[in-house]
């Protein structure tokens, strides 16, 4: 077993606890900052760390395509080559195909697609996604390659959606084989329907996972829907072990999937957003970019402790968006991605004191959710 997870509160469906790894404790819930091409785009990792971020997030699909995996592992690995030393969880590739690449095409045996970078074609099976992540790049949380289906989807698709990744799961499994450093986590699918929820949930469970990923949400369904997923789908999923919502979300999703029993997350939100001059605060979201913000002397958020959120005007920050400037781009994904683990920390602690019902009402009251 490549971790160990030991959860310290719960506060009825919020859980807290810690993982631990080889390489260091994630405590839960935890939000994992998106290093899509060995970057946590426009910070250094000593910005990432001094967030408080316990682990990061690293994609099979833009690694393999460059700078490829073979050169990473020989270049001592990906934790090595980024300067990170400690947890990188790695998602599998398939999602990103779908998502990113021109052509793609899902046989039994592999999903065959064109790069968007030089439209050279590239197949992926689950035993090279395994094979990636685990021996060439280091990964600590190695993910099942699955088929995501978009939303909405018909009912059969999303069947064999789920069937085929519970197939490809098993293949992960095996491929992946007893290693005692790294962990292997399944993803359940299965769209927004409850029974294939469960039929995927078992076929996973059957396998044996060190953990458990919920796929196949915020695909374009929307906050209610997803939620009403979520309101089945962790119960589904092992008491003992971390689950993970892919890919969400914003801090209000966050706060809703943490109530209903998840402790794991990622998103590109913060920092793609955070580029383009959107910044979170305990009192909202807000854009920089806004000409209310000129001449606003204040910092971005005092109760942040990080520098971009203390440090510097929001005037400054208007201007550094306003006139696309890098400096911009680095202060407000520092800024956001210090706001994410501040939400997370402040979670744990309301858990742990039993106050999560009330920190959520207090939350959705400042947000204006
Ligand atoms: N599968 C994988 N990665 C993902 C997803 C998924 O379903 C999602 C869905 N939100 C994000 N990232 N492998």
């Amino acid at each position: 077993m490549g971790l160990e997870f030991t959860l310290h509160a719960t506060d009825g469906r919020a859980r807290t606890g810690v993982i631990s790894t080889p390489r260091g404790e994630i405590r839960t819930p935890a939000f994992m900052p998106v290093g899509t091409a060995a970057t946590v785009k426009a910070l250094t990792v000593d910005q990432v760390a001094q967030t408080g971020a316990d682990i990061i997030l690293g994609n099979t699909y833009h690694l393999m395509l460059r700078p490829g995996p073979e050169r990473i592992q020989r270049l001592g690995g990906l934790h090595r080559f980024m300067r990170w030393d400690r947890p990188i969880l790695t998602d599998s590739g398939g999602f990103q195909v779908m998502s990113l690449s021109g052509i793609s095409r899902v046989t039994e045996e592999a999903v065959t697609f064109s790069s968007h970078i030089d439209g050279s074609k590239h197949v992926l099976t689950p035993e090279r996604s395994i094979e990636i992540q685990a021996d060439r790049l280091g990964s600590d949380i190695v993910m099942q390659l699955d088929e995501c289906v978009s939303w909405p989807a018909e009912r059969d698709r999303a069947d064999a959606a789920m069937k085929l990744s519970a197939r490809w799961g098993a293949r992960s499994k095996a491929a992946f084989g007893a290693r005692e450093a790294q962990a292997l986590f399944g993803i359940q699918q299965g769209s927004t329907f409850e029974d294939l929820r469960r039929e995927s949930a078992e076929r996973l469970i059957e396998i044996g996972f060190d953990g458990y990923a919920i796929g196949g949400l915020a695909v374009g369904e929307g906050h209610q829907a997803m939620c009403e997923v979520l309101d089945y789908a962790p119960a589904m999923l092992p008491q003992d072990r971390p689950r993970y919502l892919m890919g969400v979300g914003k801090p209000i999703d966050l706060v809703e999937a943490v109530w209903r029993g998840l402790d794991m997350f990622d998103c590109v939100l913060p920092t793609r957003a955070g580029r383009h001059g959107q910044a979170w605060t305990w009192s909202g979201p807000i854009n920089l970019k806004n000409a209310r913000f000129a001449e606003d002397d204040a910092p971005l958020d005092e109760a942040v402790p990080c520098p971009a959120s203390r440090d510097y005007s929001r005037a400054y920050l208007h201007h550094l968006i306003r006139a696309d400037e890098i400096l911009g781009k680095t202060l407000l994904t520092w800024h956001n991605i210090a706001f994410y683990q501040a939400l997370t920390g402040a979670m744990r602690t309301a858990i742990a004191q039993g106050r999560f019902d009330a920190f959520r009402a207090d939350f959705h009251a400042r947000q204006g959710a």
